[in-house]
């Protein structure tokens, strides 16, 4: 009974595939096959192209290999021969195509990384007229903490806390700096990562072309309240974001540079609770940055607020 006892091993392995089905579990989403904003839609072109220039070697090879086992195979003896030892069929094969590919991969990527740098004034323009060219670009002033993100409206002087509403069909040039740690901003489907470190700033620009809401986050580990540190982006006609400037506009909490350190102080967002500012003192971003760089704002996260985070989330889970 060998053939059994084979057979036997084969389903052991069959008791893994359980596993597969965990993929299907956490909450995947497929945003970078999903893009909805022109940076990230140029992002994908190029994904698509490098994993196609690349498959050019891969598929092939492995066809051959598994041609080279079946052919050399040791009850074969035909195939043998052991005066063989060169072939310019093969020489010019196997360093021209890596050649020519390589080759088109640093064509492409440098191609990619023009039409995607944050620092190229002209990277959303090279993208076609699907900018409305009446609406003036937006800034906005981002600023991470341990563990929220603060965005600022500098020219309309009001803040929301993790959550970023944004006009459609305007470009949005974003500075960034962080109080902290390193934080990454990442929206997949609409832009990818930059980061935004302590004391230093950094820019982004991008452009939201269909409404609706999409998920974005810090693409870098920071600590105990990392999990909790997303956010939504909020993409509205722009008719709709100047109601909601308005709206956040009444809020009774105001921004200036000593309620910004009290609302940069260590907390651990798991309610994913979203605050208003309105009232924005000017030059807050500039501000943070100084005092971040003499040391002037500096927060050591106290060990009770990390130690019954277990007793927390679940609270927070089970009502
Ligand atoms: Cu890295």
């Amino acid at each position: 009974m060998k053939w059994a006892k084979r057979y036997v091993l084969y389903f052991r392995y069959l008791a893994y595939s359980p596993l597969l089905l965990l993929s299907g579990c956490s909450d995947t989403h497929f945003w970078l096959f999903d893009p909805k904003g022109l940076i990230a839609d140029t992002e994908l072109h190029y994904m698509i192209i490098d994993v196609t220039l690349m498959a050019i070697v891969i598929v092939p090879t492995t066809f051959l290999l598994i041609w080279v086992v079946w052919r050399y195979r040791e009850k074969r003896r035909s195939a043998f021969a052991p005066e063989w030892s060169h072939s310019n069929v093969i020489e010019v094969v196997v360093w021209g195509i890596p050649l020519l590919i390589v080759g088109m991969l640093s064509y492409y990527s440098w191609r990619g990384i023009q039409a995607v740098n944050p620092y190229n004034p002209h990277a959303l323009n090279s993208h076609g007229a699907s900018t409305a060219r009446s609406h003036k670009p937006l800034t906005v002033d981002v600023i991470t903490t341990d563990w929220q993100w603060l965005f600022v409206y500098p020219n309309k002087h009001i803040a929301v806390a993790n959550e970023l509403v944004v006009p459609t069909g305007t470009k949005l040039h974003l500075k960034l700096t962080s109080t902290s740690v390193v934080n990454s901003f990442y929206i997949p489907q609409i832009v990818g990562q930059i980061y935004a470190m302590p004391g230093m700033r950094t820019k982004q620009s991008f452009e939201v072309d269909h409404p609706g809401s999409y998920h974005g986050f810090s693409a870098a580990f920071s600590g105990p309240g990392f999990s909790w540190m997303d956010f939504k982006l909020k993409a509205v006609p722009p008719v709709k974001f100047t109601a909601w400037i308005k709206k956040a506009g009444i809020s009774k909490n105001t921004l200036n540079y000593a309620s910004f350190s009290r609302f940069a102080e260590p907390t651990v967002n798991i309610e994913r609770k979203i605050h208003y500012f309105s009232d924005v003192k000017t030059g807050l971003f500039a501000k943070v940055i100084k005092a971040v760089r003499s040391q002037r704002l500096h927060y050591v996260t106290p060990m009770a607020m990390t130690e019954n985070m277990h007793a927390k989330i679940f609270r927070t889970h089970s009502n």
